[in-house]
C-alpha cells in the first residue's frame, strides 16, 4: 500500500469545519506542537519534498490542511499548537476548532501525534491524548527527531513516555521516528494500512 501514501496531493486548507471536504471515507490527522516535525513527517511518509510546508519559524495560521490519497482516503495536517507567542484569542480558537473537529468529524479514523523526542508530552500533547481517549479515536505517537540522540537515549525516552501513558491508563501506541534518517517509516505505513483498511 506504500504507493498509496506517495500519491498524496494537496486538496485544500480549511479555516473552519464548514469548509472541510465532504465528511465521507476515512481520514488520518497529524497533530503536534509547532516545530515538532509534523510537516517533515508528512513529507517523509509521502516521500514528497514539500507536500506539507516545513519551516524553522512556526506558522501562525490556524488551518486544517487536507491531502487526498484517493477518492475516499485523506491525510489532514492539523494546526500546530503550543507556540508561546500566539495571542490568547488564537489559542482559544485553536482549542475550539480542534475539539469540534475531533468530536464531529465522522470520517476521522485516527490521529498521529508528532512529538519532538527532546520535548515529549507537553500540556498540549496531553490535551490531544485526552481528547482522543474521550472520543475513542486510535492514537499513535511518533517520537521524531530521534536522530538527535543516540539510540540508547532515544529508547529510554520511549520507555519513559510509555510508562507515563500507562500510568494514566491511556491506550496509545508509540514509536521512534526520524524524517532526517527515514527511521520508522515502514512501521507507520503498516499502521496506516491497518487504519485505512479496518
Ligand atoms: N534532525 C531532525 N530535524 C528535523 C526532523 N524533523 C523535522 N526537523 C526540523 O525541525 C524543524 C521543524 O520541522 P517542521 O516539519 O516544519 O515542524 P512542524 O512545525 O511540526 O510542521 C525544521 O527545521 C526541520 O528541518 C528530524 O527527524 N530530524
Ligand atoms: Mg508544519
Amino acid at each position: 500500500m506504500n504507493t498509496l501514501y506517495h500519491k498524496a496531493v494537496f486538496t485544500l486548507s480549511a479555516p473552519n469545519l464548514t469548509s472541510t471536504p465532504k465528511d465521507t471515507g476515512r481520514e488520518v490527522a497529524f497533530a503536534g506542537r509547532s516545530n515538532a516535525g509534523k510537516s517533515s513527517a508528512l513529507n517523509t511518509l509521502t516521500r514528497q519534498k514539500s507536500l506539507a510546508r516545513t519551516s524553522k519559524t512556526p506558522g501562525r495560521t490556524q488551518l486544517l490542511n487536507f491531502f487526498e490519497l484517493n477518492e475516499s482516503l485523506r491525510f489532514v495536517d492539523l494546526p500546530g499548537y503550543g507556540y508561546a507567542k500566539v495571542p490568547e484569542r488564537v489559542k482559544r480558537e485553536w482549542h475550539e476548532l480542534m475539539e469540534s473537529y475531533l468530536k464531529e468529524r465522522t470520517s476521522l479514523y485516527g490521529i498521529i501525534l508528532v512529538m519532538d523526542i527532546r520535548h515529549p508530552l507537553s500540556e498540549f500533547d496531553w490535551q490531544m491524548i485526552e481528547w482522543c481517549d474521550h472520543e475513542q479515536k486510535p492514537l499513535h505517537i511518533l517520537l521524531t527527531k530521534a536522530d538527535k540522540m543516540n539510540f540508547g537515549a532515544a529508547k529510554n525516552v520511549l520507555f519513559q513516555v510509555q510508562g507515563e501513558l500507562a500510568e494514566r491508563d491511556m491506550d496509545v501506541s508509540l514509536q521512534l521516528f526520524s524524517s532526517l534518517k527515514k527511521m520508522g517509516v515502514e512501521d507507520v505505513h503498516h499502521l496506516l494500512d491497518s487504519w485505512f483498511q479496518a
